[in-house]
């Protein structure tokens, strides 16, 4: 075990016994230990438990010779390194996976009998894994893309797994366009290329041809595609679910998760600068958030509406291309998730771990949406695929954490030892084998279904673009820009002009400023027609709650603010900023040319935290620049500090500079305004980098 590893909280003590907190055995050769270099090791073996004398060298022939096919260390060890990987997800390959709690803080006992949502106070716990869906496992950390929120729930129960997204809605409404989805927006068969980007011609061609995608296309070209952490964003169940009381009535629901530290998002340059500073930025956030013990935490909330209400709502609420607003039906918050626990090992849980929509506990069971029923089919018909049997549940990250026990036996590797004679049910002889629970176990809402069977789309699925519009509408000034240009940005990576010109041609009933916006950023000499709208386009109440701006929060906890210094720079000037930002929750890191040290204008040295060509101020959310004149004149020809400085501003960042601070803005031309504030002002740099700048952007960036 690392020794190093401070994250890993398994307390049982399993550990002294050899054993991990699965139970399962670490050691080798009968858990032999050898006094090496200061520290205890077991015994390095064979999957056998054979110890190994040399591990550097195979068996030859002869000193020059040739390797002997009779070396079974070597081929043991060639063969499982050929068989490490599974096959990656077809979607959402591409996460970070954390365990942790959750929390019930108020009943949903009139609603359910599921015990998860019934006992206040009890800590259930958790494994969470945020995924981005195009690219592939080795893909960044921070492409324009949704990102998956899963959570496994093991509940006393049995597992309750809610895959969600960050964003409330989806592109299709019928399982069966998935495929198509998928192989439009992944790399083009091809070319195999982009590798994790929606920004091509296959992608917005389907787009183009699909309208119900409309409303989903404003929230991934919203900033909510840009997370600026995965302790950032929110998470949707999507689908309405049904809660099911004592008395067998049913109630729909709808599950939210939102983030304490507030939402937040990047902007697109510094995305992607991101993606090249630091590939693993979300990845890395994370590990060393849970590191430091600042453990992400999200509230969950329910929106619960009977059938009456739906019958009410100006859209169907089965069609998952629709979200209920909050001001129509609130929120009710009842939990909290906290995320506290790295994974031992990323390929044993964070790769192994299967969700399945259709793993509900009693209490919870599914609505008619056509993508939930298509998806209680794929999950676990891909997870067998994945995982290559259908033992995945013995897996310890899949595994429930109460009893259980069936009668469904062997298949590729059968971990358990199931005794007795009896595999089947109903028997009369065993006393002890698994039996039904016909009070308490799994009940499906018994629910009235009439009508032909038809291969048609229900005609209230029929309308595609109030909600996109009311989206749009909703959203601040800064907002609506980021819609327009990242549009504007992704079409004209698209060759093909009858796509473009299909996509705006939407837009017009969206609405027609926003595709005036469009076509002037893609220079169309005229607009194009609109398409014919299968159902009127409604008009909707703006709803705020959709924004980001108007749910961040303005706080530092979670953020990081970089001091790029210098050899000379004043020690006293570089400790006050340090101290407010880290009194306002910040974390601080010290950003200088060589990562050794710098010598402070006393003669002291200062430890550094990053070398400033591999550190750029992307990597933070407010910068200080506090330099000497001799410091300000090294930089001056430094690319990467006029980067540094010029990307800060760019970004929106807020700025504190001394006298050889102002030298670098200076020279990288770098304008002033209320975000750039001297070292001596610390209130000042403070409030400013509690936000960002919205106003300076007009200034600074040409916007659709
Ligand atoms: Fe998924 N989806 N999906 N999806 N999805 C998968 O299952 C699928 C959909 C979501 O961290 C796959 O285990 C179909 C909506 C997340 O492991 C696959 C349809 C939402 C994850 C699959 C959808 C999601 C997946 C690939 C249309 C938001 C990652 C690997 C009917 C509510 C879970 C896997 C994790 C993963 C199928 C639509 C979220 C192929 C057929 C809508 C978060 O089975």
């Amino acid at each position: 075990m690392d020794k190093k590893n401070t994250t890993s909280s398994s307390s049982s003590g399993k550990e002294n016994l050899g054993l991990d907190s699965n139970g399962y055995s670490q050691l080798g050769a009968g858990g032999e230990l050898h006094q090496i270099g200061g520290g205890e090791h077991p015994a390095l073996t064979t999957n056998q438990g054979v110890g190994l004398s040399d591990n550097q060298n195979s068996l030859r022939a002869n000193l020059r010779g040739p390797t002997l096919l009779e070396d079974f260390i070597l081929r043991e060890k060639i063969t499982h390194f050929d068989h490490e990987r599974i096959p990656e997800r077809i979607v959402h390959a591409r996460a970070t996976g954390v365990h942790g709690f959750f929390e019930l803080t108020a009943s949903l006992k009139q609603y359910t009998t599921a015990r998860i949502l019934t006992e206040v106070g009890e800590k259930t716990p958790v494994f969470t894994r945020i995924s981005t869906v195009v690219g592939g496992a080795g893909s960044i950390d921070t492409p324009r893309d949704v990102r998956g929120f899963a959570v496994k729930f093991y509940t006393k129960e049995g597992n309750w797994d809610l895959v969600g997204n960050n964003i409330p809605v989806f592109f299709i409404q019928d399982a069966i366009k998935f495929p198509d989805l998928v192989h439009a927006v992944k790399m083009e068969p091809d070319r195999g290329f982009p590798q994790s980007s929606s920004a091509h011609d296959t992608f917005w061609d389907f787009i183009s041809l699909t309208p119900e995608s409309m409303h989903m296309v404003m929230w991934i070209m919203s900033d909510r595609t840009l997370p600026r952490s995965l302790r950032m964003i929110e998470g949707f169940g999507v689908h309405s679910f049904r809660l099911i009381n004592d008395a067998g009535k049913s109630t729909f629901v709808k599950f939210h998760w939102r983030p304490k530290l507030g939402l937040q998002s990047t902007i697109w340059d510094e995305t992607v600068k991101i993606s090249g500073a630091d590939q693993d930025f979300h990845r890395r956030d994370m590990f060393e958030a849970i590191k430091a013990g600042n453990f992400p935490e999200w509230e969950f909330s329910v929106q619960l509406f009977t059938q009456e209400d739906a019958d009410r709502f100006p859209f169907d609420h089965l069609d998952a291309t629709k979200l209920i607003p909050e001001e129509l039906v609130p929120l009710k918050v009842i939990g909290r998730m906290v995320l506290d626990r790295w994974p031992n090992n990323f390929f044993a849980e964070t790769e192994q771990v299967a969700y399945c929509p259709s793993h509900v506990v009693p209490g919870i069971d599914f609505s008619n949406d056509p993508l939930l029923q298509g998806r209680l089919f794929s999950y676990l018909d891909t997870q067998l695929s994945r995982l290559g049997s259908p033992n995945f549940h013995q897996i310890p990250v899949n595994a429930p954490k109460c009893p259980f026990s069936n009668h469904q036996r062997d298949g590729h590797m059968q971990m358990a030892q199931p005794v007795g004679r009896v595999a089947y049910e109903p028997n009369s002889l065993s006393e002890n084998s698994p039996r039904e629970m016909p009070i308490k176990g799994f009940h499906s809402t018994v629910v009235a279904e009439t009508g032909e069977k038809i291969r048609i789309r229900a005609e209230s699925f029929a309308d595609h673009y109030s909600q996109a519009r009311q989206f749009y509408l909703s959203q601040t000034t800064y907002e609506q820009a980021h819609i327009a240009s990242a549009l504007v940005f992704e079409l004209s990576k698209v060759e093909h002009v009858h796509v473009r010109e299909a996509m705006v041609g939407h837009l017009l009933h969206i609405d027609n400023d926003l595709a005036k916006r469009v076509a002037a950023g893609l220079a169309f000499d005229k607009m194009p027609d609109a398409p014919k709208a299968a159902a009127p386009v409604q008009e909707m109440e703006p709803s705020p709650a959709l924004q980001i701006i108007g749910k961040m929060k303005d706080t530092l906890i979670g953020r990081t603010i970089g001091i790029l210094i210098a050899d000379g720079s004043d020690g006293a000037v570089i400790k006050n900023i340090k101290k407010a930002a880290m009194d306002a929750g910040a974390n601080v890191k010290i950003i200088a040319p060589k990562v050794g040290g710098t010598k402070l204008a006393d003669g002291s040295m200062l430890a550094v935290d990053g070398q400033l060509a591999g550190t750029p101020s992307v990597l933070f959310d407010a910068v200080a620049v506090i330099l000497s004149d001799k410091g300000a004149k090294a930089l001056s020809t430094e690319s990467a500090a006029i980067d540094f400085v010029r990307d800060a501003f760019g970004h929106l960042k807020a700025l504190a500079v001394d006298k050889g601070g102002q030298a670098l803005l200076k020279i990288a031309n770098v304008g002033q305004d209320a975000g750039v504030v001297d070292t001596n002002d610390t209130n000042a740099f403070i409030a400013a980098a509690k936000t960002r700048q919205w106003d300076r952007e007009k200034s600074i960036r040409t916007l659709a």
